[in-house]
């Protein structure tokens, strides 16, 4: 075995698993980085807090489905932690290195360190340190392995040293990689064949039943089955807002996205539903609005690669555990097509209520009111936005108003989410395209969520990660509107307006100071030309919309 340090290890391996980009504040793991330039063409994305990196890092992930890397010596550690929140909550690959307490030194007021192990604890599948140099080649592939099987999700190692100086010492190593776990998923689980046919019997017999399609379906790469299944057996496709790219919003069977952050139309089809199968989403709190869309009690059918998501939150008819590719074809396999005609009624009663959405809502989206409504945004990203291109969105308004009103048009097309966390969606665009430098990136954000990580424009300049950025700018973060409203006892006093505006902004001219480049579009109309213009840039792009403050998103219907 070859005498190596720990940083050639890790350089070596790293690039062994295909990682292209990795996301750091310094100086953690100096060594590695060092060896990483002589060694390999992995690019170090050095960046402006650890939080980012870590978003970053999940961005890339999300959109390769390989692990993304995101690193912080032991004072940025917790802000690295804080970073997987999103990861962990959206079952998102993200590997995360720290340095951190040396056995000789620690409990002696060590400058800046404090126990940063038990922090990760909450966020991570796998926690571990990394205190004898000789572990690195099986903890590095433990990482790996861990952040990728079963439902993904982030990973933390924190190597001895406040830096990981450890990764100067040398032992016999061998930087062995396994392919096999480099991306999602390493394995498509078989499942059993009996559960199978029981899942599909109780389906087929529903007469108004509805598919709810998650995170998971994306995971798997299931989203062709899905739809084919769907169109075979003719049942409406809901989404969760994680699994919002299981089937176009053109598709004549999609509904939109079910729960809170949602579609009208999704949750009266949910509703009205006599069976809802759940695929590859957990049924959580926001996809179902709290459990309210559908109700408990509801017959149910649920697909999933965790055993432990299996009826946790629906009392289930039929449970299938295993991948949901391999799941869905089987279904699709021995699937009755004529059963299908039994179900035109229930399909054209789900159409009908898309009709009327899209009734409702179209003098929203085609508004040319100044300031601009955000409907209007979406409307012209549905119609602008490339069929090959990942579209990344906030939380708060943004996730609402995108999950609401935008449809993708393309099965190609990908939709990534923040899972809760305001200002997720900046840093982690720049991340999805390190991750799928080919494609093109569209990021929606909200002014508040856009201030988080604003520091990064300048990261997207040097680094040429060329996004386009969407910021619907109304001065404030005025989803908190509703709230204080509530607080105040109705309307709210002029000084409750403190609590969430801000001071008008022009982040157009922010981006051209930093390097990239700044559009500011205050009339609908200029809209397309200036996301035809974003597109073609060789260039980070900022496309800042005025808005209007007072126009508040639909709130999620349960009936
Ligand atoms: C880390 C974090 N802190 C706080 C919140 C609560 N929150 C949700 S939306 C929002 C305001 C959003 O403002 P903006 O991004 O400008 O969008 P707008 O509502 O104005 O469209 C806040 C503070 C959150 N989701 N995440
Ligand atoms: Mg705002």
């Amino acid at each position: 075995m070859p005498k190596l340090t720990g940083a050639q290890v890790l350089a070596d391996m790293l690039a062994g698993y295909g990682v292209s980009h990795v996301f750091m504040v310094p100086a953690v793991l100096r060594r590695t980085f060092a060896e990483m330039e002589r060694r390999t063409s992995i690019k170090r994305i050095h960046v402006h807090g650890e939080k980012a990196a870590a978003y970053m890092a999940d961005g890339y992930a999300r959109a390769s489905g390989r692990p993304g890397v995101c690193m912080a010596q032991v004072v940025g550690a917790l802000n690295l932690a804080a970073g997987l929140r999103d990861a962990w909550l959206a079952h998102s690959p993200v590997i995360a290195f720290t340095g951190g307490r040396d056995p000789h030194t620690k409990f002696r007021q060590v400058y800046q360190e404090v126990d940063d192990v038990p922090a990760f604890e909450p966020v991570t599948k796998f926690n571990a340190t990394v205190d004898e140099v000789g572990r690195f080649p099986d903890m590095v592939r433990q990482a790996f392995r861990v952040a990728v099987s079963g439902a993904p999700g982030p990973v933390h190692l924190q190597f001895r040293g406040n830096e990981g100086q450890i990764d100067q010492e040398e032992a016999d190593m061998e930087p062995l990689c396994e392919d096999l776990f480099a991306g999602v998923p390493p394995f498509r689980p078989e499942p059993e064949m009996s559960r199978v046919m029981a899942a599909l019997d109780v389906l087929q017999k529903a007469e108004r039943p509805v598919i709810v399609a998650g995170g998971g379906v994306r995971a798997s790469g299931a989203a062709r089955e899905l739809v084919q299944l769907a169109e075979k057996l003719a049942i409406p496709v809901a989404t969760s807002l994680n699994g919002k790219d299981s089937i176009p919003g053109s598709h004549p069977l999609s509904v939109g996205v079910v729960g809170t952050y949602s579609r009208e139309s999704a949750n009266r089809v949910v509703a009205q539903a006599d069976l809802v199968c759940f695929v590859g989403t957990q049924a959580g709190g926001m996809t179902t609005h709290f459990w309210a869309v559908p109700k408990i009690g509801v017959a149910a059918v649920q697909i999933d690669i965790d055993a432990e998501s299996l009826g946790r939150n629906y009392p289930l008819k039929a449970a299938v555990l295993g991948d949901a590719r391999t799941t869905l074809a089987h279904m699709l396999k021995h699937a009755d097509a004529a059963t299908a005609a039994r179900r035109k009624p229930w399909v054209d009663t789900a159409r009908g209520i898309c009709h009327k959405w899209r009734e409702t809502y179209k003098p929203a989206l085609e508004s040319d009111a100044v300031p601009i409504r955000p409907e209007r945004i979406c409307a012209e990203l549905s119609r602008h936005v490339p069929d090959d291109a990942i579209v990344v969105v906030d939380t708060g308004h943004a996730g609402m108003w995108m999950g609401g009103m935008y449809d993708l048009k393309s099965p190609r097309q990908s939709y990534i989410r923040s899972a809760g966390h305001l200002g997720w969606a900046f840093p982690a665009g720049l991340g999805a395209k390190c991750g799928a430098p080919g494609r093109p990136v569209v990021v929606f954000t909200g002014d508040a969520g856009f201030w988080y990580h604003i520091a990064e424009i300048e990261t997207a300049v040097r680094w040429k990660m060329n996004t386009v950025t969407v910021v619907n700018n109304n001065s404030g973060g005025n989803q908190s509107k509703r709230g204080f409203d509530r607080a105040y006892g109705g309307e709210q006093t002029a000084r409750g307006r403190e609590l969430w505006t801000f001071n008008r902004t022009n982040f157009a001219k922010i981006a051209e100071d930093l390097g990239a480049t700044g559009i500011r579009v205050e009339k609908p109309a200029d809209i397309a030309p200036a996301l035809e213009r974003a597109l073609k840039a060789d260039r980070p792009v900022v496309i800042d919309v005025v808005t209007d403050i007072e126009v508040l998103a639909p709130t999620a219907v349960s009936a």
